[in-house]
C-alpha cells in the first residue's frame, strides 16, 4: 500500500472521505470492537486535551502544547503498535500516551512541573518526551540499532513535527536509518506550523514523505485527519520494520487546531478562514460519521463515550492534583540511573542556594 501512494507523484493515502465514506478496495477489515475502541480513544484524547488547557488558565498547569485535531495520527500511529514496540515521543503526544496506556495522571504530573511524571511505568516502552525539536530522532534510531543487533523482532516509532525535518537531527538520523536498514518508523505530524513558521517556509520539497526518497527508503503521506490511513500505513510499516525490511517515514498532513502553546496566540499569524477550513476536517467528526454509516454510532452511545472520558479524565487531575509538590531533587532525578557528578554538584549548589533564602 504504502508503494503504491509514492510521495513523489502526489499522493496522499486516505482510507476515509472527508464524508465518512470508505474508499473502494481501503478497507482495513477491523472488528467493530476495535474500530469502537480506536474512536473511543480519541475522544479520551480531546477530552484529556481540553481539561489540560483549562487547568492551565486556572494556573493548575504549567506550559501546556494543544493537539487538538492530532488525535486521528495519534490514536491511529499508537494503536498500529505492538507491546514490544518502542516509542520516542515529541512533545505533542497525548493520544499516544493515552492509547498505549501511559496513566494519564503522570501525564498531567508531568506538565504541572514535576518531573517524576517522565518516569514510564514498568511494561510500557516509552523514552521520556523530547523538549529540544528533532533530538529524538538519532535516539530513536540507536535504539533502532540495538534492536537489530540484538535480532528483537520489534519496530521503533518516532513522531516529531513539520519543523523538526529542518533539524540536522531529521537528516543524521534518517540518513543512518536508510544505510544501516534499521526497523524505524518515522511519523511526521505535518500540521503546517512550527510555532508561527508556516510548512512553505519550512521546505522547498512538495511533500515531507518525498525525503525518504534520497534516504534511500519508503516515505508515505497520509491524511492525518483519517485515522484508518494513519492506522493502516503505519500498521504496514511497523510490520516491515519487526520483518527486517528497514525503516519508512510516514508524513500525518493534518493541522494544528490550537495554539502552539499556551503562550501563543496563534490568531496573530493564521487567517480565521483557514482555521474554520480544517475544522469541516475534524477527525472526530470524521470518524463518527464512518461509524454511523456502519450503525456502531448514535446519540446514546455518544454520551455513553463523552461520560467515560470525563470521568476518565477528572479521575486522573484529581490522582495527579493529590500528589506531592516537585522537589529539588525530582529536578534532577530521572535522567540518569546514577547521577554524574557534574549533576550532583548542581544539586549541591542548588540546595545551599535554597537553604541560604536567597531565591
Ligand atoms: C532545538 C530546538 N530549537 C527550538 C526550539 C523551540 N521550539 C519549540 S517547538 C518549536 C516548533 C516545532 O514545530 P514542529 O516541529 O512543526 O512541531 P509542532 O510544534 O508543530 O508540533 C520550536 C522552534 C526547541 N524546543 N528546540
Ligand atoms: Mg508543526
Amino acid at each position: 500500500m504504502i508503494e503504491l501512494f509514492d510521495p513523489l507523484k502526489g499522493a496522499r493515502l486516505q482510507v476515509l472521505d472527508e464524508a465518512g465514506e470508505l474508499r473502494p478496495g481501503l478497507d482495513p477489515g477491523l472488528p467493530d470492537a476495535e474500530l469502537r475502541a480506536i474512536y473511543e480513544g480519541m475522544v479520551r484524547t480531546r477530552a484529556a486535551d481540553a481539561k489540560a488547557l483549562k487547568l492551565q488558565r486556572q494556573g493548575r498547569l504549567g506550559t501546556y502544547p494543544p493537539n487538538r485535531g492530532h488525535e486521528a495520527c495519534q490514536v491511529g500511529l499508537a494503536s498500529a503498535m505492538g507491546r514490544a514496540d518502542w516509542f520516542f515521543p515529541y512533545f505533542r503526544d497525548l493520544g499516544m500516551y493515552i492509547t498505549l496506556g501511559y496513566p494519564l495522571a503522570d501525564y498531567y504530573h508531568l506538565w504541572m512541573g514535576n518531573e517524576a511524571g517522565l518516569q514510564t511505568p514498568a511494561g510500557l516502552n516509552i523514552f521520556p518526551i523530547a523538549i529540544p525539536v528533532g533530538s529524538q530522532i538519532p535516539q530513536a534510531v540507536g535504539a533502532g540499532m540495538a534492536a537489530k543487533y540484538r535480532k528483537l523482532p520489534i519496530a521503533v516509532v518516532t513522531t516529531f513535527g513539520d519543523g523538526a525535518t529542518s533539524e540536522g537531527d531529521f537528516h543524521e538520523g534518517l540518513n543512518f536509518a536508510g544505510v544501516f536498514r534499521t526497523p524505524n518508523v518515522f511519523v511526521c505530524l505535518n500540521n503546517q506550523f512550527a510555532i508561527s513558521v508556516p510548512r512553505a517556509r519550512q521546505t522547498a520539497a512538495a511533500t515531507i514523505a518525498q525525503k525518504a526518497v534520497a534516504y534511500g527508503f519508503p516515505g508515505v503521506q497520509v491524511d492525518g485527519n483519517d485515522v484508518l490511513a494513519v492506522f493502516a500505513a503505519a500498521g504496514e510499516a511497523l510490520a516491515k520494520a519487526r520483518n527486517g525490511g528497514g525503516p519508512t517515514l510516514i508524513e500525518a498532513f493534518t493541522y494544528r487546531m490550537g495554539d502552539h502553546t499556551t503562550s501563543d496566540d496563534a490568531a496573530r499569524y493564521r487567517p480565521k478562514a483557514e482555521v474554520q477550513e480544517w475544522e469541516r476536517k475534524d477527525p472526530l467528526l470524521r470518524f463518527r460519521l464512518y461509524l454511523g454509516r456502519k450503525g456502531l454510532w448514535d446519540e446514546a452511545y455518544e454520551k455513553n463515550v463523552q461520560d467515560a472520558a470525563a470521568e476518565f479524565v477528572e479521575k486522573a487531575v484529581a490522582e495527579a492534583e493529590a500528589r506531592p509538590p516537585a522537589t529539588p531533587d525530582d529536578l534532577f532525578a530521572y535522567t540518569y540511573a546514577t547521577m554524574p557528578p557534574d549533576l550532583e554538584a548542581q544539586l549541591a549548589d542548588l540546595k545551599a542556594f535554597l537553604a541560604e533564602g536567597r531565591r
